[in-house]
């Protein structure tokens, strides 16, 4: 594990610092992830304004033989890989689904979060435990290369949640492409994408008024202020969400109330902050079938089918 940690914590340190001394400002969202994180992520997953959840929840549930069919290898079985998994709520109905149909397969979890990856464990654990399970804490850039190994036999890559919402287009571009490169002809790649509708139904999926979205916006603060000895008042900071419908980008921000200085002592760095200033934190990428196309063909996968709930308002895309 220790070897694990300690270029991650490299990693921390070299973009916190980058971030804070950047113009305009702005920190990676993929550190909102810690325990506490973790379970603010959760509360945003249970809230009746954070429909993206309930919306894939639907889709899982009501394709599940149709997607899980299209998964399945007879002959030699699968390796199901599945990229930030987080709690796996929605990925158990197929691995339900699977399990009971005599799916011959390994699901292999992958998160950021070594608390999200070892709840998930052993939850499994417990709630399946003829499954077989190999979890592993990684950033998705970083586990690109060691997917390259699973190719003795079919493998579908799993993104849920439309997680690729917080990668800007030609990230996201470099992301797909880089699976579509592990990707051998039988393999799937399945995918969900947020997408675009009311911008005030999106504005509002990140603007809760009971404040666990700001919580969980500040939570990349609190880590700063708790694992690198910084000194930021979270009080002192207003959540701003933006949403662009033309674009389709919901944007995130910290923004400073008044003037201060910030000291972060484990990267002996002072950080002043202008009345006004932002942090930016995070986008969340809104998508329809033409992006979603552009998307693909930038990256030489191709759609083979997508699911949409009953409102329309998220859609999983199944691509070879
Ligand atoms: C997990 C990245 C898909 O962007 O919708 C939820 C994270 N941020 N509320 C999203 C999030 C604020 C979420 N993703």
């Amino acid at each position: 594990m220790d070897t694990k940690i300690k270029p991650q914590l490299n990693t921390f340190k070299t973009e916190i610092f980058e971030g804070l001394s950047s113009f305009p400002k702005h920190l990676s969202s993929k550190y909102f992830y810690d325990k506490k994180g973790d379970r603010l992520f959760q509360e945003i997953m249970a809230m009746p304004d954070y429909y993206l959840t309930g919306c894939e929840f639907e889709i899982l549930s009501t394709y599940t033989e149709t997607i899980g069919e299209y998964f399945r290898d007879r002959e030699n079985g699968l390796d199901l890989i599945e990229l930030g998994a987080g709690d796996g709520k929605k990925t158990k109905v197929l691995l339900k689904y699977m399990a009971e149909n005599n799916f011959n397969f390994v699901y292999k979890p992958i998160d950021i979060s070594e608390n999200a990856v070892e709840l998930l464990s052993n939850n499994l654990a417990h709630e399946m435990p003829t499954l077989n399970v190999d979890a592993e804490v990684g950033e998705y850039f970083e586990v690109l290369e060691r997917l390259k190994g699973f190719n003795k036999r079919k493998k579908v890559i799993m993104v849920l949640g439309s997680n690729i919402g917080n990668l800007k287009h030609p990230r996201a571009i470099e992301f797909l492409s880089k699976l579509k490169d592990t990707m051998l002809p039988e393999d799937l790649l399945f995918m969900g994408f947020d997408q675009k509708k009311n911008p005030l139904t999106v504005l509002n999926a990140y603007n809760d008024e009971a404040g666990i979205t700001e919580a969980f916006n500040k939570n990349v603060l609190a880590r700063i202020n708790r694992e690198l000895g910084g000194d930021f008042d979270l009080e002192k900071f207003k959540h701003w969400e933006v949403y662009d419908p033309e674009t389709g980008t919901a944007k995130s921000f910290l923004v400073a109330t008044e003037a201060m200085k910030i000291t972060i002592e484990k990267l002996r760095l002072t950080v002043n902050f202008e009345q006004w200033e932002t942090i930016h934190t995070e986008i969340s990428q809104k998508y329809d079938d033409k992006i979603v196309n552009w998307l693909a063909e930038e990256s030489g996968l191709i759609i083979e089918k997508s699911f949409t709930d009953s409102q329309e308002y998220y859609k999983n895309y199944l691509f070879r």
